[in-house]
């Protein structure tokens, strides 16, 4: 065994690609793969894991340290037999850059009326439709976290009024902040709804009925729109398909649904005023990834504070 912790990885990415950036990966230290099933991986010291299996914990008794391998732990935290360790998740420039410009994209495309011109197209039909600016809408962002925060400050830049809401109140230059006893107030001002939660007991089903309700209708778009890329178990598909097909909600951009794949019998699929994409807003960089779990592992072994420790609490 090397001298350095072993490392088990049980990540549920592309297989090729996580070979690819395992090479030359975690230097010194023993690789085991929790996918090999006869692997003994009692010796592994730290888990990277996405999605892990059932039995992880089980099968390494030992771990010290685990590593998400993406933002969101929830996952792990659901993952039977989940030993009192701490738990690192990935927290990475790139990612959080990407994920502004899904975000811009997705704010850009309802404004600019994307949905309905490509619709239009389809029916090779020319018609010009009404072109507000960015600066007559309001954005609102759920999640005032790493990502939250990036996407209101590029959202800003493109010219929208953003206000933001989070559990703990936010102070940030030119832009109106609500703590979570504030959410009405924060959703009358809202015309694009964006959600960057986490998935905890509190925010499970957040995005129903009621909430969309509380939106702003009648603004610039006539109708508010809602944009989800924290995770899917925060709306109720029920209730959103509901307030789209009734006029609540105007349109959405979906990228996390409450189960992936999303069915090819969901009516998300077919409806025009809906954007879909595959939990693609921001994929984690692997490559990123182990450095960065490298980086936390050299900190732990000299006796350092490990970063961006999840709160379980908290659940995030
Ligand atoms: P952070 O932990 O940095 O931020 C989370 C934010 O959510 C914080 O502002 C937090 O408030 C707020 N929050 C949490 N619970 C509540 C609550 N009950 N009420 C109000 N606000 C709450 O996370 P990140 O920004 O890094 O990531 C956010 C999520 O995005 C991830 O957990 C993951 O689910 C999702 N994600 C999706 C990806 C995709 O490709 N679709 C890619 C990466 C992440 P406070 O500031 O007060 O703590
Ligand atoms: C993440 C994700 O949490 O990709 O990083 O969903």
């Amino acid at each position: 065994m090397s001298e350095k912790g072993a490392v088990v990885i049980d990540l549920k990415f592309e297989q090729r690609e996580m070979h690819a950036a395992l090479e030359g990966a975690f230097p010194g230290r023993t690789i085991l793969h929790a996918a090999d099933k006869s692997a003994d991986l009692s010796q592994a010291r730290y888990a990277v894991m996405w999605k892990p299996d059932v039995d992880l914990f089980q099968r390494a008794p030992n771990l010290d340290v685990l590593f998400s391998g993406g933002a969101g732990v929830d996952s792990i935290l659901a993952t039977p037999g989940l030993p009192d360790r701490p738990i690192v998740r990935f927290v990475d420039q790139s990612l959080t850059t990407r994920m502004s410009e899904w975000v811009v994209l997705q704010a850009l495309s309802h404004l600019r009326q994307m949905p309905t011109y490509l619709a239009q197209q389809r029916r090779s039909e020319w018609r010009e439709l009404a072109q507000p600016e960015a600066k007559d809408l309001t954005v609102g962002v759920m999640g005032l976290g790493k990502l939250g925060l990036d996407s209101v400050a590029k959202l800003k830049i493109m010219g929208f009024n953003v206000v933001g809401w989070s559990r703990s109140l936010k102070v940030i230059e030119g832009v109106e902040t609500f703590d979570a006893d504030g959410l009405n107030a924060f959703l009358g001002r809202t015309d694009i709804l964006v959600g960057l939660l986490p998935l905890t007991p509190e925010t499970r089903g957040l995005f129903d009925s009621s909430l969309f309700a509380k939106l702003r209708q009648g603004g610039a778009l006539g109708k508010p729109v809602f944009i989800n890329a924290g995770r899917g178990g925060s709306q109720v598909e029920a209730d959103l398909v509901s307030a789209l097909e009734t006029g609540m909600l105007g349109g959405a951009s979906l990228d996390v649904f409450e189960q992936e794949p999303l069915s090819k019998e969901s009516p998300f699929w077919s409806m025009d005023n809906v954007i879909v994409t595959p939990h693609a807003a921001s994929a984690s960089d692997i490559r990123a990834l182990f450095r960065n779990a490298e980086v936390q592992m050299q900190r732990f072994e000299a006796g350092e504070a490990l970063q961006h420790v999840v709160d379980r609490t908290a659940g995030y």
